[in-house]
């Protein structure tokens, strides 16, 4: 390919997604309500700084969450998702990106820089993975039950603490779940340009269990690895998992430069609109009463007077 992107992203891998319980479904379609909202008050001018959404890739922290919990979740720059699905907590989420009064952690770390029990993120790259393999290794040599999780991008395999963090990982046996949401783009760059080899190439150099993960479907993922993750929380060491997902949305907010035949081309990979069309009934209701819940989170927050930490 030359390093340009393909023309259209890998077609969905299922011909039809799988039924979702309700309470899936709806912290699927809280996540997405709340992204799309966070792009409108961004154009609003609501929202200082930047931001970085997830939609399309909700279905990961949505279909790990059961299996993860309860684990110390190490987030990144793209972490509202992991943050929705752990904590189902928009109105803080919302208060902390616009540093009004309720926020999850005072104003003070906004859309990158969270922290509540269980729960931190950091918008550098790279650098949540040793401080997880940390917390993994007081876990093991605690003897505590539990599993720590930390989510970086494809193009965060560039930092060389990575590749450290996962050797200690492997020679400690640590309980570190490394989840790679590959989107196929970093910013600007796409993967093949700044990769050589693989994900699952690089695991294997460190003796490192993987599993690749092309499903968008939240039970088949979920089946597939139950037992690479219990085996993890239970003494086997590390688990690369490395999800083949998609950015629907730009890398911030507005600086989004691939082709227009490969956007377009996003619509048929979509979970929402695949799971719209499949179970019409069940995602009418749900996915107008999260849109409903949504719209009055934000003019609740709004409403709100700043937080201590916020910096306008
Ligand atoms: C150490 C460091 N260098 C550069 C950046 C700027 N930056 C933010 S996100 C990003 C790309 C991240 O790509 P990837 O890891 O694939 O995650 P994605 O944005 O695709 O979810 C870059 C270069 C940063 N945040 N930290």
């Amino acid at each position: 390919m030359n390093g340009a992107l393909a023309s259209t992203p890998p077609g969905p891998v299922e011909a039809a997604p799988g039924a979702l319980t309700d309470d899936d479904l709806a912290r699927l379609l809280l996540i997405r309500h709340f992204e799309r909202s966070l792009l409108d008050l961004f154009a609003a001018g609501e929202v200082s700084g930047t931001t970085h959404t997830c939609l399309g890739q909700e279905y990961i922290p949505v279909a790990l969450q059961p299996l993860t919990t309860p684990a110390f979740v190490f987030s990144n720059h793209r972490g509202h998702g992991h943050y929705l699905a752990q904590f189902g907590d928009p109105a803080g989420l919302l208060a902390e990106i616009l540093g009004r009064e309720g926020a999850v952690c005072g104003g003070y770390g906004g859309s990158q820089h969270l922290y509540r029990e269980g729960f931190c993120s950091t918008g550098v790259q790279g650098e949540s993975v040793p401080a997880a393999l940390g917390v993994a290794l007081h876990l093991r040599r605690t003897g505590k039950p539990g599993l720590v999780v930390a989510y970086i991008g494809d193009g965060t395999w560039g930092q060389g603490v990575v590749y450290e963090a996962l050797n200690m990982a492997q020679l400690w046996s640590a309980p570190l779940l490394l989840a790679v949401e590959n989107n196929g783009i970093a910013q600007s760059t796409p993967t093949e340009r700044a990769m050589a080899g693989s994900i699952a190439g690089r695991a294997a150099a460190f003796g490192v269990r993987y599993e690749g993960v092309e499903s968008t479907c939240i039970p088949t993922i979920r089946r597939q690895l139950a037992g690479a993750l219990a085996e993890t929380r239970c003494g086997a060491g590390p688990l690369v998992i490395e999800f083949r997902t998609e950015r629907l949305g730009p890398h911030s907010k507005g600086d989004d430069f691939r082709p227009a035949e490969y956007l377009a081309g996003l619509a048929d990979w979509d979970w929402y609109t695949r799971y719209a069309a499949r179970y019409p009934a069940q995602f009418a209701e749900i996915d107008a009463r999260q849109r409903q819940l949504i719209e009055s989170v934000v003019r609740d927050v709004l409403a709100r007077p700043l937080a201590a930490g916020a910096v306008r």
